[in-house]
Order: structure tokens, then C-alpha cells, then sequence
């Protein structure tokens, strides 16, 4: 049993080594050759058990992308790598990204905080939290205030690449809402590095991320225009139940370094209170929901994002015990037609499902990953010693994918997959750091 557990763990610094180049981690090779913000967090979690050095590079690296505003880009752009649409000139942000750097201008989750804390219980490295710290905190700043002019406690995404879980089912309805007007020609790339166009967004998808894109290109991305002008302005639980990590974490690094700041825990306070009002409109269900600000709704689909806030930690076990039931759920693949007990994209049981199609069916390493800390601050051991084992089980079984059919394991996407690799090394050491955030 050691002796393959430890072997998993060499394939996979082995992929991150592959994927390392000089001062950051591509994803993957091929379909990403640039650094993406929320995988570089995850990655660096993986390098934080054994190499605190490249640890620090890759968080150095993604956070000088860093615009004036506090933005963290979810791109920063290699200028040697070709071969991605959008590429970095199409984004049109040079007068907004930092001397020397071409970044996109949209975000993604903010795992940074939670990632720079795990590298402190592993390095107590001060000087290096002092550094990072207020540049976390700008980010988050810009979060809980120029993405949430309601004063919800919760940030407003723009675009379903904002996400992370780009062509979720969650975002069917906004998405069928939105008619491109004029977009430019492109040439899409990524088909090119998967086995089926069918595993990647379709091309009506591409027009609207693209014309999305346009309108903030447009506005010269104005935060207080873009929020009047864009149609996709969605309150997303799993960006917020991030967040709300996150901001726990930089509440622990703040004290960490001796700095005081009432505003994280007045953040905190806010989003402890709302939490439940913002995403769970049916506690007895025990699913959470992303809100559509452009219709004041509830998006009711029945994914993985649903399940996510278990992660937050903080929320009624009552209404936790509910969503644990899900977890248990054939639909979810708890037993029946699933190879491995492992939490899929997208219900089973849902007509959006779609077995081998990115965001809207496949297993994600970084999903099981969030869902397995958050059974074990509930204490279901279970549960949660269930998934850890099955989530192994499957990439040992069938290599480091970046997303796996739930019926039978097979990988799909890209292969040799960064986030998978390194979160797996967290999993086989149980992500025992992360308990030692107070509560
Ligand atoms: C995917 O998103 C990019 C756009 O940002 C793409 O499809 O080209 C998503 O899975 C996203 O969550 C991830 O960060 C990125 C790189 O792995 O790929």
C-alpha cells in the first residue's frame, strides 16, 4: 500500500516538473501554455510539501500580473508561448497591466490567500507573507468592493470564464439570454489539443465568452460601466465560498505578520450572515444555488456548485447534514453506474448532464478536493475517507487527466494535468495543513 501511494506522488512531481517553466507551471502543455490564476493557487499547494521554492516563484509570478485597481488577471501571458485563443494582444488591457507583463482582464476564484497560508504552516517564512500580504488584500478588496456594489458580501462575476467551470450548465439560461452583436473573427485553438471538440464549449459558447469580452473591452474594463453594460452578472456560490476561505486565511495571515485590519473580519461577519439568505433558498434541500443578478433569481441546477459550500465550513450543520445526503446520492455517484465514488460535474440524473463535456458532467480533481476538506471540518469521516480513497484510486487508475468520465474513470482534456498532479500530492497527504486554520 506505501509503496504505490508513494509511487503516485513521484508521477506527479514529475508532471509538475514537466510543466514548470523558470518561474511558473503551465496547466498543461498544448491546450494551456500560459499561467492561469486560480491553477497556479492549486499548484502551488501541491509545491508547498516539497518545494517551497517553486512554491514561491508561482505566487510571485501570478500576483505581478496584478492591475492598479487590486484586479488579479486570471491570465498572466507567457510572450514566447503561441498557440492559445484569446491570445494576449486580443485582450487590449496594456495600459492596465503592470510594466513588463500582458495579462487578460477578467478574474477567477481567489485561492491565493488560502494557498500563501498553507505556505507559511509549511515555511514560516514572514518576510514572504509580508510581501504577498497586501497584494492579496488588495485583490480582495477589489472583490468585496467594486464587485459588490449591493454590499452583499459576495462578488459579482462577469463572465462564465470568472468561474473557473466555464460551459456549467449553471450558465445555460444567462448564456441563452445573450445575442453577440458584432464580435470579431477568430480561429479557435483549443479543439485542436483534445481527442473530441465534443470534450470543449461549443461554438455558440465561444461567440458569447468572446462578445462578453468585447463589452469590456469596449467600456476599457470600467468596473462601474461594465457592471451597468454587461448581460452575465451572476452572485457564483463556489467564487463566494472561496472567498469566504479565503478571506479566513488572509484574516490568519494579517495576524500572522501583526497587521491590523478590522476590514477582514467585517467582510467575514457580512458573508457569515448572508450566506444562507444569498444561495440556500431551501434549507431542508440543502442545496446552494448561484444568484442571477440580471433576473434576481436563483440559477436551480442541480451541479457540483451546489454541494461546494460544504467547504466554508462555517454553515448550520443542520442545513450541511441536507447537502451531505447529495454527496451520498446515486446521482452523484455514490454507488450505482459510477466506476469511483468520486463527485462529478454535473447530477447524473439531470437532462444538462453530458458525460465526457468539461464543466458540465466530467469528475474535477479541484471539486473533489474542496468537497473532501469540507466533510472533514463536519467531522464526516466516512464520507470523506470514501472520497479521498476513490479520488486516488481513479488517477492512479487511469493517469493525471484534467477531467474523467464519471461511468467509467476514463481521462479526458488534457493530460498530465498541473492541478490534478498537485492536489493529488495534497490528497496523499491528507491536506492535513488546512486544519490548522482557526475557526
Ligand atoms: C479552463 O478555462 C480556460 C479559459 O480560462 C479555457 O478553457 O481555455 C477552465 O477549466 C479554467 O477553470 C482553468 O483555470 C483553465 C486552465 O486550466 O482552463
Amino acid at each position: 500500500m506505501k509503496a504505490n501511494t508513494t509511487s503516485l506522488e513521484d508521477k506527479a512531481r514529475k508532471i509538475l516538473n514537466n510543466n514548470w517553466i523558470g518561474n511558473y507551471t503551465i496547466p498543461a502543455k498544448g491546450l494551456y501554455p500560459h499561467q492561469w490564476s486560480w491553477d497556479s493557487a492549486f499548484i502551488m499547494i501541491g509545491y508547498n510539501h516539497y518545494d517551497l521554492l517553486k512554491a514561491k516563484k508561482e505566487l510571485d509570478n501570478i500576483l505581478s500580473g496584478q492591475w492598479k485597481s487590486g484586479l488579479l488577471p486570471h491570465i498572466v501571458f507567457d510572450s514566447d508561448a503561441k498557440g492559445y485563443f484569446p491570445d494576449p494582444e486580443y485582450w487590449g488591457t496594456r495600459s492596465h497591466s503592470p510594466a513588463g507583463k500582458i495579462t487578460s482582464g477578467i478574474i477567477q476564484p481567489p485561492v491565493h490567500a488560502i494557498a500563501a497560508l498553507r505556505y507559511y504552516q509549511h515555511s514560516k517564512d514572514e518576510n514572504t507573507i509580508k510581501e504577498w500580504f497586501s497584494k492579496i488584500f488588495r485583490f480582495h478588496r477589489y472583490l468585496m468592493e467594486k464587485r459588490d456594489p449591493e454590499h452583499s458580501g459576495f462578488a459579482t462575476i462577469y463572465h462564465p470564464w470568472e468561474s473557473g467551470f466555464d460551459n456549467s450548465p449553471r450558465w445555460d439560461e444567462a448564456l441563452k439570454r445573450i445575442t453577440p452583436e458584432k464580435i470579431p473573427d477568430y480561429k479557435r485553438i483549443d479543439i485542436e489539443h483534445v481527442k473530441k471538440a465534443q470534450e470543449r464549449p461549443t461554438d455558440e459558447d465561444y461567440d458569447k465568452y468572446i462578445y462578453l469580452i468585447e463589452i469590456m473591452k469596449k467600456y476599457d474594463y470600467d468596473d462601474e460601466i461594465v457592471y451597468q453594460k454587461i448581460p452575465f452578472k451572476m452572485k457564483d456560490v463556489v467564487f463566494n465560498t472561496i472567498l469566504y476561505v479565503a478571506n479566513k486565511a488572509l484574516f490568519e495571515l494579517s495576524q500572522i505578520i501583526g497587521e491590523r485590519t478590522n476590514k477582514i473580519s467585517n467582510w467575514l461577519v457580512l458573508q457569515e450572515n448572508n450566506f444562507v439568505k444569498q444561495f440556500c433558498p431551501n434549507p431542508q434541500e440543502g442545496l446552494f444555488y448561484d444568484y442571477d443578478l440580471t433576473v434576481n433569481d436563483f440559477v436551480k441546477r442541480k451541479t457540483v456548485a451546489a454541494l461546494l459550500p460544504i467547504y466554508a465550513g462555517f454553515i448550520d450543520r443542520t442545513i450541511i447534514e441536507n447537502t451531505v445526503k447529495w454527496v451520498d446520492h446515486s446521482h452523484f455517484c455514490s454507488s450505482g453506474t459510477c466506476k469511483y465514488p468520486v463527485i462529478p460535474s454535473t447530477s447524473l440524473g439531470e437532462s444538462y448532464f453530458a458525460h465526457v463535456t468539461y464543466w458540465r458532467g466530467p469528475i474535477w480533481i479541484n471539486t473533489n478536493w474542496m468537497i473532501y476538506q469540507g466533510l472533514r471540518k463536519y467531522n464526516f469521516e466516512r464520507q470523506a475517507k470514501r472520497l479521498r480513497t476513490a479520488i486516488l484510486n481513479l488517477v492512479r487508475e487511469n493517469g493525471f487527466y484534467e477531467y474523467f468520465d464519471p461511468h467509467n474513470g476514463t481521462g479526458h482534456g488534457a493530460e498530465n494535468f498541473s492541478w490534478t498532479a498537485s492536489l493529488i500530492i495534497d490528497l496523499i497527504h491528507k491536506c492535513d495543513m488546512m486544519d490548522l486554520i482557526i475557526k
